[in-house]
């Protein structure tokens, strides 16, 4: 799979910024569990320190990381056979991130559309962290020399600076330090959408909660969310290229697609013809079925904190145990005493 002698080695990571959406766990989540289980070594992280770009209340915040690492518990990642850990715990991700921050051209930080759609209008008044984030992602990934990142299509030019990145690197500095990792986005819901705008994605801080639906929704939650959600009059059609133009309408079944393990095309030869009125309570069912076990074990893990603090550290200390040498090669490299 890689284009270079590193070892394959799968990092990724998400915010604690509120509440696991559905777009988070279709786009990225579920892939990570699928490469856990593909037998790669994978490495998983709460980004602690992206999320704090934008204003945390730090006690919910604990709680919000907490919660994070519990969902990927309960979604499949098992601490045994990736490393689970929370970023600001590793501190080469502060120290990395700096020194690529200062390999990193003002040019290709001002092309970042994730950063513009953020800050809209009030740019002038986001933190600098905000502008500065993808360098901090660029050393999130690369200092564990990470040669594959499963992400959302929203990530998708995060990723491909990373890889300017690491190629400017590796050429000032006159060596192979780093990967250009390749980003993994699959599946039939890479870019879930907004509920109630079809043209938004789906987004933990969207203001109104039911744009979305949270990994701890419940079933009467999930059903009228799913009810209420904005389609358009029209029946379902029974190719994909009747999806065109139709953004809600695509953004339902991609859903219905990637919870079935299905394809678009399966999906609309089984509801083609079929109003919105009869598919809707059927993606409902298969959306808490879906959720509904992923929630209890939330519920249960949440239970107890001290042993989520435990698997936290444990899994900082092994995380740690890659990063730090490398950090230790790119800090030589650059000309710092050692
Ligand atoms: N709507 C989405 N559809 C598919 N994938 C998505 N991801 C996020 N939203 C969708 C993927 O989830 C991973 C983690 O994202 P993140 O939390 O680090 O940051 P984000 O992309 O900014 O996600 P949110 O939910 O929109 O968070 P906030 O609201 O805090 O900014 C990434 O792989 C992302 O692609």
């Amino acid at each position: 799979m890689s284009e270079t002698n590193f070892k394959e080695r799968v990092f990724s990571g998400i915010q604690p910024s509120g509440n696991l959406t559905l777009g988070n766990y279709l786009g990225a989540v579920k892939r990570f569990v699928e490469m856990q289980n593909s037998g790669i070594e994978t490495i998983y992280c709460m980004v602690d320190l992206h999320a704090i770009t934008v204003w945390q209340d730090p006690i919910a915040l604990k709680t919000q990381t907490r919660e994070l690492a519990a969902a990927y518990i309960a979604c499949g990642l098992d601490p045994n056979k990736s490393i689970l850990f929370n970023q600001s715990q590793v501190s080469a991700h502060a120290e990395l991130g700096w020194i690529l921050s200062c390999v990193t051209r003002l040019g290709w930080m001002n092309r970042m559309t994730q950063f513009k759609d953020k800050a809209g209008k009030n740019a002038e008044k986001m933190s600098l962290g905000l502008y500065a984030y993808p360098a901090l992602m660029a050393a999130d990934i690369l200092a564990y020399q990470a040669t594959h990142v499963p992400v959302g299509e929203d990530q998708k030019q995060h990723v491909e600076l990373t890889r300017d990145i690491a190629a400017k690197f590796n050429h000032d500095y006159g060596l192979e330090l780093f990967p250009l990792p390749e980003p993994i986005i699959e599946g039939a819901a890479t870019r879930v959408m907004s509920l109630r705008d079809g043209s938004k994605k789906m987004s933990k801080s969207d203001p109104s909660d039911k744009s979305r639906i949270n990994m701890t929704d419940n079933a009467d939650t999930i059903a009228s969310k799913i009810r209420k959600a904005k389609t358009d009059p029209d029946s379902l059609p029974s190719e994909p290229k009747g999806l065109e133009n139709r953004p809600e309408a695509r953004n339902l079944v991609n859903i219905y697609a990637a919870l079935s393990d299905s394809s678009v095309s399966d999906v609309l030869k089984e509801f083609g013809g079929q109003q919105f009125g009869t598919f809707k309570p059927i993606l409902a069912e298969l959306a808490v079925n879906h959720l509904a076990p992923i929630s209890s074990e939330m519920a249960r893990l949440m239970d107890d904190p001290v042993e989520i603090d435990r698997l936290l550290n444990d899994g900082a200390m092994r995380a740690d145990a890659i990063a730090a040498p490398i950090l230790k090669k790119v800090k030589n490299a650059v000309g710092m005493i050692v």
